[in-house]
């Protein structure tokens, strides 16, 4: 049974029939600016020189702002610095924001950015992660998580593999690029409408940069067209350029970067080197392991520090690992500063694990499914190696269940036998499990507020701090107040998210979104029903324990017999008789903190997982790829919305699948990134959905712990269940060796790599 619905996005009509309203889309101001942004076209070096002169008296210029025009230095570096909003004179990498002009036309201000006249001396860029680790050429210290003694079990170990493997990063490519509208109040302060996941950050940024109080400036979301952890720390240099021009010239200011400029100034995921050296019994039995991850962070920390602490607390996936060393190490290169991107790290570190695996089964010539299986968590093999007791982990039953209905081992024979008759198509298949760790490992950040309001009509407004970006939070949220105030989902509102409603908000960020807003929303909603209990018992002669809020009715049992009341009677009786019909919640996860300097510590509140089965081919001529059908069974608790949380599985597979087959950052040897559009960048398509796509929930599977209505996350995990579809294509390409092999492939399996793999083998064979 669902806690919920599966009620429509409460946007839907308005996104398909184009009446929602993003930033850009609201009505223009009389005298409106537009901010274009001068980029580097160098990776490292030096500014000689910046002659302006001629963007300044180009047509429609208003304004122009290098780092010398500023009041004070301005950094937007989230965590640490390092993040100057405008270049002072060392230039990191290419396409760095030098200045920024605002101009009467977007257009005009994009024409005049392209006069300026730079001189540069140039130094040659670090491109390269080996080198980095070699050169420790770090921009945050390296962290380890440790149990056991790895390196007596490695030696002891009867068999004892090591490798490496390159993981590419990921473009967001949110369809809504990075913009934010700043408009100047009376009393010195900015009202800001964002497309941001962290309003509250980019309050604090602008705040710092413009002199004044937060309490002077307002940030608003609506919604984003997507953010997918792009919006996160990268939405606020638009938005502190919007400000300063606002409040310099007392106009409605629009920064919005162009498709291309997205590409160059924005953060991605991070490429990953993994290298791992593992020990293991005869059947498989994983006995000691070393794993290196090192991501590259571009040139300053961002959430690099968070972003590669899981990565690394994912290096177990689902798995037990008795004697484990996991390193991981934050690479400075000139690149930009990559962010958070849906899965924050996990995806890389579970993509290593995953990779060991399959060369632990090739090893012995079992079936990886069964080296998983064997490896798994269980009774007695239950502590992570940062000391987290694993007690909910679903991945047993989901292996179990999923390989009977999606016919793994059926399957696998058939495939064997086809490969056998086609010598140029070769299928593979592949199940492999998720299990995606639930809080902020930061644990400060899991909390969240939320306002309700109950009007005389008995119509609900609901305020809270997570953004919406096209997740469907708003509706969850709206469906678990109308949940607990046993009332028409249609009489409750979600209106858009403002710091000056609800304060101090964390990023909507780590799948957390609807387990803490969804709370608080809860919190507020039990408050004013709990008010309204409390006042027909002691005024209305309502029984004790009487009082029932159901099918959008209040009922309870007087001496005068049983009553009811619609909504609207309720509310509005409850006004009359001062009852105050507003207020917050508020919820903080408990029982939760990770510490980083033993590296133990209960950093998660539960797991979210999953598992997929995904049969592929490839022509191993031309080393196109194609999922001929893919099996899903994900746990998410008792749903909220089942038909949303359907969708968020659907598209997270998808964004997985284009991270690991298809998109492909590629930057020339001076730091140029060479993809930095659509025509180079290959986004997954309707096209390279699975033929055959067959995605269920987990039935009866309540969260243990008391998450909102025994829900649990489901935004980010459902992109790693994509690695079973990297793990598939390595089967097929190993179908072309005679004897069980393991191949060494590269992320993302483009056609490139697929074929290379491809000819290695034949060539081999
Ligand atoms: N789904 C859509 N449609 N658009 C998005 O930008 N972002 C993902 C995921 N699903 C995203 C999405 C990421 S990175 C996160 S952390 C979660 O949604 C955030 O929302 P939630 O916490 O409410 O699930
Ligand atoms: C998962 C996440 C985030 C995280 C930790 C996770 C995330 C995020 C931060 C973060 C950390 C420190 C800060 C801050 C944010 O941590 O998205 O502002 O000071 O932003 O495990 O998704
Ligand atoms: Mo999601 S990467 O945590 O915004």
């Amino acid at each position: 049974m669902s806690a919920g619905n599966s009620e429509p996005h409460d946007a839907a009509r308005e996104h398909v029939t184009g009446r929602a309203v993003y930033v850009d889309d609201r009505l223009a101001t009389q005298g409106e600016l537009h901010v274009a942004i001068g980029l580097s076209s160098i990776a490292c070096g030096e500014l000689r020189s910046l002659d302006l002169d001629a963007v300044r008296a180009a047509p429609g210029v208003v304004d122009v702002l290098c780092a010398d025009d500023l009041p004070h230095a301005i950094d937007i570096g989230p965590v640490f610095p390092g993040d100057p909003l405008l270049v002072d004179r060392h230039v990191v990498h290419f396409g760095q924001a030098l200045f920024a002009v605002a101009a009467s036309s977007h257009a005009a201000a994009r024409r005049a950015v392209q006069l300026a006249k730079v001189d540069y001396k140039e130094s040659t860029p670090k491109l390269d992660i080996a080198e980095a680790i070699d050169e420790e050429n770090f921009v945050r210290p390296p962290h380890r998580m440790a149990r056991g003694d790895a390196d007596a079990a490695l030696a002891s170990a009867p068999h004892r593999l090591s490798g490496e493997m390159s993981i590419g990063g990921q473009e967001h490519f949110y369809l809504e690029g990075q913009v934010t509208r700043a408009e100047p109040l009376e009393d010195g302060g900015v009202m800001l409408h964002s497309s941001n996941q962290n309003p509250t950050e980019t309050q604090h940024l602008v705040a710092e940069a413009l002199g004044v109080p937060m309490h002077l400036v307002h940030v608003e979301v609506r919604r984003m067209g997507g953010g997918f952890g792009g919006k996160e720390t990268q939405a606020t240099a638009p938005a502190v350029l919007a400000a300063l021009f606002a409040r310099r010239h007392s106009k409605v200011v629009s920064c919005r970067y162009s498709r291309r400029d997205d590409l160059l100034l924005t953060g991605k995921r991070h490429p990953f080197l993994a290298r791992y050296d593992v020990g293991f019994d005869d059947d498989g039995r994983i006995l000691g392991i070393r794993h290196l991850l090192a991501g590259q962070c571009g040139h300053s920390p961002d959430l690099s520090d968070a972003i590669v602490d899981r990565a690394m607390f994912h290096a177990d996936n689902a798995y037990y690992l008795p004697d484990v060393v996991i390193d991981g190490l934050r690479c400075r290169s000139n690149t930009v500063s990559n962010t958070a991107f849906r899965g924050f790290g996990g995806p890389q570190g579970m993509l290593a694990m995953e990779t060991v695996i399959d060369a632990v089964a090739a090893h012995l010539g079992k079936d990886p499914l069964d080296i998983r299986q064997l490896n798994l968590y269980g009774p007695g093999r239950d502590v992570t190696p940062y000391y987290q007791q694993v007690t909910t982990s679903s991945v047993p039953v989901l292996l179990d269940t999923l390989a009977r209905t999606a016919q793994y081992r059926e399957r696998r024979d058939a495939i064997r036998r086809a490969n056998a008759a086609n010598p140029i198509v070769k299928r593979g298949i592949a199940l492999t499990p998720v299990k995606f760790g639930i809080s902020f490992t930061v644990s400060h950040l899991n909390q969240a507020g939320a306002l309700l309001h109950l009007y005389s009509d008995g119509s609900v407004l609901l305020n809270h701090g997570g953004t919406e970006m096209g997740q469907g939070l708003y509706q969850k949220v709206r469906q678990i107040v109308a949940l607990e105030l046993g009332m028409a989902v249609e009489r409750v509102a979600v209106s858009a998210t403002r710091t000056d409603k609800v304060p101090n908000t964390s990023p909507t960020a780590a799948s957390s979104g609807s387990d803490l807003n969804g709370m608080a929303a809860l919190h507020a909603a039990r408050e004013i029903r709990l008010r309204l209990t409390e006042w027909l018992q002691s005024t209305q002669d309502a029984e004790t324990g009487s009082v029932e809020f159901v099918d959008d009715t209040v009922s309870y049992l007087s001496p005068a017999g049983p009553q009811t009341m619609h909504w609207p009677e309720l509310a509005r009786a409850a006004y009359l008789a001062r009852v105050p019909l507003s207020a917050t919640g508020f919820y903080a996860t408990p029982d939760i903190g990770y510490d980083r300097a033993t590296a133990r510590g209960r950093p998660f509140y539960y797991y979210a997982c999953g598992a997929a089965v995904a049969e592929v081919a490839i022509d191993t001529l031309t080393g196109e790829t194609r999922v001929l059908r893919t099996d899903i069974l994900h746990d998410v608790g008792r749903s909220i919305n089942p038909a949303l949380d359907l969708g968020q599985i659907e598209g997270g597979y998808m964004q997985g699948l284009g991270w690991l087959t298809h998109e492909e950052l590629v930057w020339d040897d001076t730091g140029r990134l060479l993809t930095d559009g659509p025509a180079t960048y290959k986004i997954p398509a309707i096209g390279n959905m699975p033929i055959d796509f067959r995605v269920s929930l987990l039935a009866d599977s309540p969260n243990d712990e008391a998450t909102v209505f025994h829900s649990k996350a489901v935004g980010e995990p459902p992109l790693m269940l994509a690695i079973s579809a990297f793990a598939a294509i390595r089967d097929a390409i190993s179908s072309l060796a005679d004897t069980p092999v393991f191949v060494k492939l590269d992320a993302p399996a483009t056609p490139e790599r697929v074929l290379l793999a491809c000819d290695e083998l034949r060539a081999r064979a």
